[in-house]
């Protein structure tokens, strides 16, 4: 009947960001483009391998970005499709399995959803077999109007490598399909050459590969590269259509690229061990929202995937005081500065909770356990009641009309 939404409710009520009133409405009636960059880490921004740039696409396009350095992925097993749940609904997904596949009939209230709502032509691109995570089900859940997968590409040989179609490729013919589109849309395109195990050609080898113990690791760098020069070609190509300067330009990293398993190549590249404090560190993962017109901006709050959804909806101009959503809008005064991993381990302003431990930011070196017990009650209480929402379903109960009175 939905009496179990009641103290989820307040929760959310409680913990709502106030929108932030120079900010809010900014983009309002712009395109809205998503960009999920496949398995980038944050590590490799400002960066550079063999005294070479790993992506100095993305280290220009920061500076004219709102850019947030201290952004963590959220996702557990669903991977690539955990960072699109988090996006579209602002929830948590599972501690295990993949939400897209095990909860794909319940009702959400998704970032498509509302768009639509306002207009919006909402879809999803991706060059790949469209039941790859269940999208095909699950996009429709979420309210995608349209899946360009794998069959409105033209793909081939000489285009593909690793998992499918290159991402140069890849853009470059969707911007064919966003100047069809009707205005104003939002599409959200998932990258995919960076992905493990980072195969790739010569004639895309733009920097050399590492020298380490981990062939991974040492193609992960060429592979980042070529998806940065992609991205690169991406805004060119908008530019020259005209859509650049009518739309927000969001990218984000999915999730990690190089597991543990690579601890002491990584070790060897970063210069340091790979405590767990480190490792939580690595789960930083790229985050920009570029905005026509407007200056960039480094933000160092501490933030994650959980926390677009209402960024971008406020960036926009649309409400979400009424919505069920357990991320906070990064402009706002109000933001918490925190970030709730799947598995636990969260980060907050000054402290890191990894491996059972409270981690001192400044020294990099466990500390008294009593800094990180003020938080711990927050983050259970987060991952429990998002779960009991995928659970029990508990959207079909929530009318947003009813909310608002
Ligand atoms: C597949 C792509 C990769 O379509 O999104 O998924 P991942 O293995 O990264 O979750
Ligand atoms: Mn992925």
């Amino acid at each position: 009947d939905g009496s179990e939404l009641v103290d989820i409710e307040n929760y959310v009520d409680a913990s709502y960001a106030k929108p932030n009133d120079e900010l809010f409405g900014i983009a309002k009636g712009k395109n809205v483009i998503v960009v999920s960059v496949e398995s980038t880490q944050n590590f490799v921004i400002n960066n550079k391998v063999n005294d070479q740039e790993i992506t100095p696409f993305l280290n220009q396009f920061i500076k004219e970005s709102f850019y947030f350095d201290n952004f963590y992925h959220q996702t557990g097993q669903g991977k690539t499709s955990d960072a699109e749940f988090l996006v579209e609904n602002s929830l948590y997904p599972l501690s295990r399995g993949a939400v897209f596949f095990t909860h794909s009939g319940n009702q959400f209230n998704s970032l498509a959803e509302r768009l639509q709502e306002n207009g919006y032509f909402t879809n999803a691109m991706h060059a790949n077999n469209r039941s790859f995570w269940n999208r095909d089900i699950m996009y429709k859940s979420l309210s995608y109007e349209r899946f360009y997968d794998v069959k409105d590409y033209d793909v081939n040989e000489d285009n593909s490598v690793n998992w499918g179609m290159k991402d140069i490729p890849f853009f470059e013919q969707s911007v064919e399909h966003m100047k069809e589109m009707k205005k104003p849309f939002y599409s959200k395109l998932i990258t995919l050459t960076n992905h493990h195990p980072f195969y790739y050609d010569k004639e895309d080898q733009f920097i050399d590969e590492f020298n380490s113990n981990s062939g991974t690791l040492n193609r992960y760098f060429v592979t980042v590269r070529y998806t940065d020069e992609s991205l690169k070609r991406f805004i060119e190509e908008l530019k020259e259509s005209g859509i650049y300067e009518d739309s927000i330009i969001v990218m984000y990293g999915d999730h990690y690229g190089i597991s543990e398993n690579h601890n002491e190549a990584m070790s060897q590249y970063l210069g340091k061990d790979i405590t767990p404090f480190v490792s939580t560190q690595l789960q930083k993962v790229p985050f920009l929202i570029h905005i026509p017109g407007t200056e960039g901006k480094v933000i160092s709050k501490v933030s994650g995937q959980i926390d677009i959804r209402p960024t971008i909806l406020h960036l926009l101009g649309i409400n979400t005081k009424n919505d069920i959503q357990l991320g906070h809008d990064l402009f706002s005064e109000d933001n918490d500065d925190l970030a709730v991993f799947r598995d636990g381990r969260f980060v907050t302003k000054d402290y890191v909770y990894a491996d059972n431990k409270c981690w001192d930011k400044s020294t990099e070196e466990v500390t008294d356990k009593k800094y990180c017990e003020p938080y711990m009650e927050k983050v259970a209480t987060e991952l429990e009641y998002s779960d009991r929402i995928i659970y029990g379903d508990l959207l079909r109960f929530f009318d947003p009309d009813k909310a608002k009175k």
